[in-house]
């Protein structure tokens, strides 16, 4: 039966080719050749199916064990070439192929420094929208549409702002999660905020137009100005690393708090002549406003509150003495390599 031969041909050039294929590229080609999808046992398989009935009983095994043999075959030549690779041998002296790793962005590092600090202090990690609503990030935190302070924290309107506390912009400060969450909590609660905001702002070395705060907002009872000044502390001396500061905490006007306070903070032995010499603002603070707490649905009477919101970047920028914000939203990655922390994947 010339098929006979023929499968037998084929087993024996299959595997005499397999195991004489030297590299991966020879072995591909072999295998195509013989049992790819348009080879040699594809025409076989062809004319065994044409083969007269009679004859297949006799041909299936012959066929099959061909089959069989052919891929056994390759599949031995391919674990011999596999492990022929592994085999090399490594030269541990030759220099390494540099890779060029990503690492986490000195803001993104602090932020996450910031919740982690926090939530070690039992609060409550949370969010809010960029494109928030005039009613939380003006109205409800006392600044009427009439107020001065709106001046301030001129922003990005989407609608035009006489559509008043219904105008959509984009938030110009954390705050906004407060006046949004109040209605939600009840108290005693603590939450902090990490998040962008955004300001029609004339930018220089300290002023960007898209930044980062974060927010921390308390509501207990017998919450005193005392508790404000020691968590700002304990966020400062964990966040900041360095033992070279000097902080200060001024009174100041944020119609949402009452009584309010900047705290401003400088390096004790910098260069005279040097930005960190001279005081910068790193963050607004006070006792929440009684008619805040009152428009989220707060007893002011029963419940009393802090509240603060810190520039991320200033932050970012004392701890490595970084003189110019600009830095950190620029796309100079020389520049953010340095400062960045770990690898990112
Ligand atoms: C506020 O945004 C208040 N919401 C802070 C606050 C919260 C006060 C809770 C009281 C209670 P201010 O506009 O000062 O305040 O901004 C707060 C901090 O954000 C500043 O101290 C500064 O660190 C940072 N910051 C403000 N404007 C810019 C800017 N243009 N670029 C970079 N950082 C800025």
């Amino acid at each position: 039966m010339a098929l006979t031969d023929d499968l037998q041909q084929f087993t024996a050039e299959a595997e005499a080719r397999f195991a004489a294929a030297a590299d991966p590229a020879a072995l591909e080609a072999v295998r195509v050749a013989l049992i790819g999808s348009n080879g040699r046992e594809k025409e076989l398989a062809k004319a065994f199916a044409a083969a007269p009935p009679e004859d297949k009983r006799a041909l299936g095994p012959v066929f099959n064990a061909a089959k069989q043999a052919a891929k056994a075959a390759f599949e031995a030549a391919k674990a011999r070439l596999s492990a022929a690779a592994e085999d090399q041998p490594v030269d541990l002296s030759l220099p390494v192929a540099r890779q060029r790793a990503g690492s986490i962005h000195p803001v993104s590092q602090v932020a996450a420094e910031v919740e982690e600090v926090f939530a070690s202090m039992g609060y409550e990690v949370a969010d809010g929208p960029h494109v928030e609503l005039d009613e939380f990030n003006f109205t409800r935190l006392n600044i009427p549409a009439d107020h001065p302070a709106r001046d301030h924290q001129d922003t990005f309107w989407l609608d035009h702002p006489q559509h008043g506390r219904g105008a959509r912009l984009l938030r110009t400060h954390t705050s906004a999660v407060q006046s949004r969450s109040y209605p939600r909590l009840k108290p005693p609660f603590r939450r902090v905020v990490v998040g962008t905001v955004f300001r029609y702002e004339a930018v220089d070395a300290t002023h960007d137009n898209t930044f980062h705060q974060v927010e921390g907002f308390l509501v207990d009872q017998d919450i005193t100005v005392a508790h404000l000044v020691g968590t700002i502390r304990t966020m400062l001396t964990a966040l900041l690393k360095r033992d070279d500061i000097e902080v200060r905490l001024r009174p100041s006007f944020f119609p949402f708090v009452e009584p309010g306070f900047e705290v401003d903070v400088r390096l004790t032995k910098a260069d005279p002549a040097s930005r960190f010499a001279r005081w910068m603002e790193l963050l607004g603070c006070g006792m929440i406003h009684p008619q805040v707490l009152t428009a989220g649905g707060i007893d002011p009477e029963a419940w009393q509150g802090f509240a603060f919101g810190l520039g991320l970047e200033r932050l970012v920028m004392i701890r490595h003495g970084i003189a110019d914000i600009r830095v950190m939203n620029g796309a100079d990655l020389r520049s953010l390599r340095q400062f960045g922390a770990g690898t990112a994947l």
